[in-house]
């Protein structure tokens, strides 16, 4: 099991109502009229998953009183409050090694202040990244910070993925990064996301043929295929290959989405309609539009146990 320094990934009612100074009838009470998302145990109790606990109090503009009881204190909140702080914080522990302290800082900044992992990925991991690529560049620092860092971010993954980890596989996304593409972290990055959208996701890793996306998604059936694009080795080839990929999915009735850095040097035709994403926090709204489509069709049971959709919100 992957430590997360304690913190809870699974709720009681009672747990959360103490987390967040409300009674723990208003918390059965939000749960049953499906305003939050729970699932019942097999004895018949009421679990609510810590990341759409984490959004609905978002949504709701409730606060978390006592962090403490979901197994947060050392790391003050003024340190993740300010986006400009929090990525000097990251680029600063990165280039120091120091792993530990930085998955402290980003778990609390997505469980005490509901940080989405998108925002997270997009804002101040990205930028960090992209300022050890420069310093690099501009001679300041070894190569070795870069690859460290690389590695001190893949672990924290494994934390996030623990938090994120949906409590069903009722949606499944496969996805990688292109052949000759050895970038780690936006794919691990797409995974999560999903994952924290309720959407089991599998990730393929770097350097995956354009076959093998095929491959996967006939064995594995999955709504989604993300295909992150970080560096493109031969530009005609890799187009005419994705382009097949998309449109063999398509005829499927699966969905694809492609972005990353490069992801621009790819002639796909616009009649493939893959999605093309800048971001995570649009790959976020993808899944999100996917989720929402799946919760009409799978009807009132599954809603129960999905996170609230635009008509929950109506309600409060
Ligand atoms: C770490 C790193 C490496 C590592 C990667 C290790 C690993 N296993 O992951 C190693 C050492 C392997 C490497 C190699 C190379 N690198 Co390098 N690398 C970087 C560095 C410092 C960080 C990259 C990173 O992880 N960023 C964090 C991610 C999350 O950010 P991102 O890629 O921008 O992703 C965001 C979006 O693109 C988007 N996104 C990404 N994927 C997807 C997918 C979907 C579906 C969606 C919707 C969105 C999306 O969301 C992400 C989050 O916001 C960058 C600096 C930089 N500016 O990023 C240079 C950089 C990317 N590298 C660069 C270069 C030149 C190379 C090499 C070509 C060097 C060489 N001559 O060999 C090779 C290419 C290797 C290859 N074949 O892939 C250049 C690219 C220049 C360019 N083309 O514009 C950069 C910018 C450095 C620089 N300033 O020159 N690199």
């Amino acid at each position: 099991m992957i430590s997360t320094f304690g913190i809870k990934r699974s709720l009681s009612p009672r747990e959360l109502a103490r987390a967040i100074g409300a009674s723990e009838s208003s918390v059965k009470r939000w749960i049953d009229a499906g305003r939050l998302p729970a699932r019942r145990t097999s004895g018949g109790h009421r679990r609510i998953e810590l990341m759409p606990a984490l959004r609905f109090l978002r949504e709701t503009g409730r606060g978390l009183d006592n962090a403490s009881l979901l197994g947060l204190s050392s790391v003050s909140e003024q340190e993740v409050d300010d986006p400009g702080r929090l990525a000097e914080r990251v680029f600063r522990l990165l280039c120091a090694g120091n792993g530990e302290e930085l998955s402290r800082v980003l778990l609390t900044a997505l469980v005490t202040r509901a940080m989405e992992p998108a925002a997270l990925f997009d804002g101040p991991l990205r930028s960090a990244m992209a300022r050890i690529g420069r310093h690099w560049e501009e001679g300041h620092q070894s190569i070795y910070i870069e690859h460290r860092a690389t590695q001190i971010l893949l672990r924290v993954m494994d934390q996030i993925d623990a938090l994120c980890e949906p409590p069903s596989d009722e949606l499944v996304a496969v996805g990688g990064s292109i052949d000759g593409d050895q970038s780690a972290l936006p794919t691990r990055m797409a995974a999560a996301v999903l994952a924290s959208e309720g959407i089991h996701s599998v990730n393929l890793g770097t350097d995956t043929p354009a076959t093998a996306f095929l491959e996967a998604a006939e064995q594995i059936r999955p709504q989604l295929v993300w295909i992150s694009v970080s560096y493109v080795s031969d530009v005609a080839r890799q187009s005419e290959d994705l382009t097949r990929v998309v449109e063999q999915l398509a005829e499927r009735g699966i969905s694809s989405i492609l972005g990353g850095r490069e992801v621009h040097r790819l002639r796909i035709p616009v009649e493939s309609k893959a999605h093309l994403g800048r971001n995570m926090q649009e790959l976020a709204a993808v899944a999100h539009q996917l989720r929402t489509a799946a919760e009409d069709s799978f009807g009132e049971t599954t809603r129960q146990r999905l996170r609230p959709a635009a008509s929950d919100r109506e309600l409060q």
